[in-house]
């Protein structure tokens, strides 16, 4: 049995790329592994925030995971605020990561672009916190988009530094990143851009609680290219974005999606890609309804969560402590 740890900021509802590129997998690791997941409200904060609107999608970031699978019986689903080990460890990582390393950093670079009036230190040490997030559970694998894997090479030289001025401790944990376009799905309205929760407009990324007219629509919007062939190919990103969503969710090929458009425009596939999502999808909203109108339940949850997650974290963070010369 494997230790996994993934976590998911609750700055939105998450879009169609956060599920393929990572939570469905949580959910689909759960059967064989260890599995701790978190939503991770501490990073959220690197971008301002309003306050009442974090509070209330964490809880809801917290009953959708739920709704994508996650059951709290078996695996850990906390929130990251709610175990202060996390801050704790942060601190002694930083002390093992260089400044030239997280400068090097492109998340911070784009995220620090797009606010220039807010380039804060929890922006740049944001990769910090996340190695402590991992490395506080011993985790073997840790399912992500591609767009996190450098935050994780992160980790695990951080992990190997401290390993190597301390004596070995923490183990260096593998990224689990999805095969094919689901690693990385696109914008609809920029198809060499990541889908994102925070893209600024709004018919850009596919958010996984959206009523089946809108998610439709945005399919139907979806830019692609002048051509009408339904083929995936490097010259046709828009087209091959919308197959690998379709083949993901219809649990076709590549090959079999193209065989089934062969002949017809766009306009039927992209409807097509719509329908069999939104379908999929549906499920999902009609848990997250159910659970999110339980607050007190969703509230006990969390904290049994939060207690099993202190748990474990702690007598990593205490050896850690001793480690480094504390007097514990
Ligand atoms: N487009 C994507 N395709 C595949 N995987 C993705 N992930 C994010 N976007 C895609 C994966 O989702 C997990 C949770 O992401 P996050 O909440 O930690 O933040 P992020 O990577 O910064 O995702 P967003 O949606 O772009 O959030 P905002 O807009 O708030 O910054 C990660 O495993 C990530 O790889």
């Amino acid at each position: 049995m494997k230790t996994i740890f993934s976590g998911i900021q609750p700055t939105a509802v998450f879009t169609l790329g956060n599920y393929l590129g990572a939570v469905k997998n949580w959910s689909e690791m759960q059967a064989e592994n260890e599995c701790i997941y978190s939503i991770v409200d501490m990073h959220a904060i690197t971008v301002r925030q309003e306050p009442a609107k974090l509070r209330t999608q964490t809880m809801n970031s917290y009953a959708l995971a739920m709704a994508c699978g996650i059951d709290v019986e078996r695996s850990i689903l906390f929130v990251q605020s709610h175990n202060k080990n996390h801050a704790e460890m942060n601190w002694i990582l930083s002390c093992s990561t260089q400044f030239g390393e997280l400068s090097r950093m492109t998340q911070y670079k784009d995220k620090a672009q797009k606010h220039p009036d807010d380039v804060n230190a929890g922006l740049f040490t944001y990769p910090v916190l996340m190695a402590g997030d991992i490395l506080l559970y011993q985790a073997d694998l840790v399912p992500i988009g591609i767009d996190q894997k450098q935050h994780l090479e992160l980790t695990r030289n951080v992990a190997e530094r401290f390993n190597f001025r301390y004596g070995d401790f923490f183990k260096i944990p593998e990224a689990y990143i999805p095969t094919g376009g689901a690693a990385k799905i696109m914008s609809l309205q920029d198809p060499l851009k990541k889908m994102s929760k925070s893209d600024d407009n709004p018919n850009a990324s596919v958010y996984i609680l959206e009523p089946k007219d809108d998610i439709i629509r945005k399919f139907k919007r979806a830019v692609t290219d002048s051509g009408a062939e339904v083929r995936f190919a490097e010259d046709k990103p828009g087209v091959s974005n919308l197959m690998t969503i379709y083949s993901v969710f219809s649990g076709k090929t590549l090959d079999e999606t193209e065989a089934e458009f062969a002949g017809k425009g766009y306009g039927d596939f992209k409807l097509a890609v719509g329908e069999t999502v939104a379908d999929a999808l549906a499920p999902v909203r009609d848990e997250y309804n159910r659970l999110a109108a339980d607050k007190d339940y969703l509230l006990s949850c969390m904290k049994t969560g939060a207690e099993r997650a202190m748990k474990i974290s702690e007598k990593t963070l205490k050896k850690a402590y001793k480690k480094v010369g504390f007097v514990v």
